[in-house]
């Protein structure tokens, strides 16, 4: 029998993020999120943003739009808020962590909602929240299973978006410094790897920053508050305790030219380095030439004070965590770019590859790719924090779920991981596939696209026992761990 490639420690596991999973949304003294505020949506429906304008009238707009001035995050009791219940891990995080042990997890990621530690976002802690973590990492520790903390992952307590403008303003910078030493000092024994900020090249307006205008300008000056706040918390964290991982995480879609003619080729490298500008910033320590070039062109004028490029400099990360979904492909002429799926990608139809009931282009090759590419260009560990298949599950009348589709997947993500470990020497530091067990999807609301290991029993309207069953694709992971990623 060969030998598997895959290091010793190797940490294969799955992933989450609070809004998507937790739920309690007003349990054990949690303040109010802004993605609390957000509709659930469908394949044609976008998800949107309820809020009171300053006049008290209750609107709402999609995610990516600005927010009227003075207007201020709302929850209606009329609506349905996926977040609200999610797939409710604050009341059945023994029974799921269970699952995941005997998937034979080694680690598992999972994010922590800002506003249950801090409900205002603001320097009052709720012990309540600290303490629901505690009871998660201890439950974890028990089964020797490392919890990978995200500890922002798309969401913002609504009173620093409503009353700061979120993270256009420096003084969030502060606020989430004390959130991380918060988390470094109360967690310092039981958690070894951290991440700042999920998808920070992702970040959506006031949804997932908390800023009510949505240009180059406020969307470039939130990211420099970003990336000092990073550079701050990998700074006192590793103060702390010296032996703490701390990484960045950025969604990577690795682009290919639509054909060889060099314009083409310039706009894949154009839409690559988008992406890299924000693993530059945080892994080199320094804003990239043409960006510089670019924000001159465009009027975009950081505010920086003095000290901050210091700070990014010598607040660079341990690791690079990033999610791989798909690639896309890139044209010069813009007729050929249209916008797919409920995150709503430009995108260019790649011949070559099938898609995803959501226009997602699978890609195993394009995730090796990604991997020589980042390691090849940063040399240092690569961790991949998301990978996974949205679909729609059926639940058989005997129980089960037969999803061979996403074991299909997977198998053919992992062998792509093996190779850039054996044949192009990359440093692969672990696995954790999204939404190992059913969470809500970020990019439409539905809870019919589903990723996981594990089946949640709960509709797109928000009915469901809430019932756990084994997916096929349950066993088939938990032999694969059991091999260390070696595939029959
Ligand atoms: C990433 C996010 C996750 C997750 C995933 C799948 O962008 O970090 O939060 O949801 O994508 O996307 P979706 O839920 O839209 O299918």
């Amino acid at each position: 029998m060969s030998k598997s490639v895959f290091p010793e420690n190797f940490l294969w596991g799955g992933a989450t993020a609070a809004n998507q999973y937790e739920g309690g949304y007003l349990s054990g003294g949690k303040g109010l999120s802004t993605l609390d505020a957000i509709t659930g949506g469908s394949h044609t429906t976008p998800r949107m943003i309820t809020y009171k304008t300053k006049e008290g009238k209750v609107e709402t707009c999609s995610r990516g739009e600005a927010l009227p001035e003075g207007a201020v995050g709302y929850v209606d009791p009329d609506k349905y808020y996926p977040s609200h219940v999610a797939t409710d891990f604050y009341n059945h995080y023994k029974e799921d962590i269970a699952l995941f042990a005997e998937m034979g997890f080694k680690c598992f990621r999972l994010s922590i909602a800002w506003a249950r530690i801090c409900p205002k976002g603001t320097k009052e802690i709720n012990e309540e929240g600290l303490a629901f973590y505690d009871k998660v990492f201890d439950e974890l520790l028990r089964y020797g299973i490392e919890p990978i903390v995200t500890i922002n992952h798309f969401d913002i307590p609504m009173y620093l978006a409503d009353e700061l403008d979120g993270w256009s303003n420096r003084k969030v910078i502060d606020y989430f410094v004390f959130f991380c030493e918060t988390l470094f000092k109360r967690y310092k024994d039981k958690v070894k790897y951290w991440m700042t900020f999920n998808e920070i090249n992702f970040l959506r307006s006031w949804t997932q920053i908390g800023i009510h205008q949505n240009d180059q300008q406020a969307k470039y000056q939130a990211a420099h508050h970003l990336f000092v706040a990073s550079a701050k918390a990998v700074k006192l964290g590793h103060k702390i305790n010296p032996d703490f991982n701390i990484g960045m995480m950025v969604a990577y879609i690795p682009s290919y030219p639509m054909s060889c003619n060099p314009n083409d080729v310039m706009e894949a490298i154009k839409f690559n380095r988008e992406q890299e500008f924000y693993i530059d910033v945080q892994v080199k320590g320094y804003y990239p030439a043409h960006k510089v070039k670019e924000f001159e062109r465009e009027n975009v004028v950081i505010q920086k004070e003095a000290g901050d490029d210091e700070l990014i400099k010598e607040g660079t990360v341990d690791y690079i965590g990033f999610s791989y979904y798909m690639s896309t492909v890139s044209a010069a002429n813009p007729d050929e770019v249209k916008y797919v799926g409920g995150n709503q990608m430009p995108a260019v139809k790649n011949p070559y590859l099938q898609e995803s009931e959501w226009g997602w282009a699978v890609d195993p090759l394009g995730l090796r790719i990604s991997l020589c590419k980042l390691y090849d260009r940063y040399n240092i560990p690569l961790f991949v924090v998301e990978n996974g298949f949205g679909a729609v599950d059926k639940l058989e009348t005997d129980g089960t779920i037969q999803d061979d589709y996403r074991i299909d997947y997977f198998s053919k993500h992992i062998a792509a991981m093996k190779d850039a470990i054996e044949l192009d020497g990359v440093d692969l530091i672990g696995y954790t596939p999204w939404g190992c067990i059913d969470v809500v999807s970020s990019g439409t609301g539905e809870m019919k696209k589903r990723y996981g290991f594990i089946y949640v029993d709960m509709d797109d309207e928000g009915n469901g026992t809430l019932d756990r069953s084994r997916k096929q694709s349950f066993y088939w992971y938990k032999k694969v761990i059991a091999a260390n990623g070696l595939q029959e």
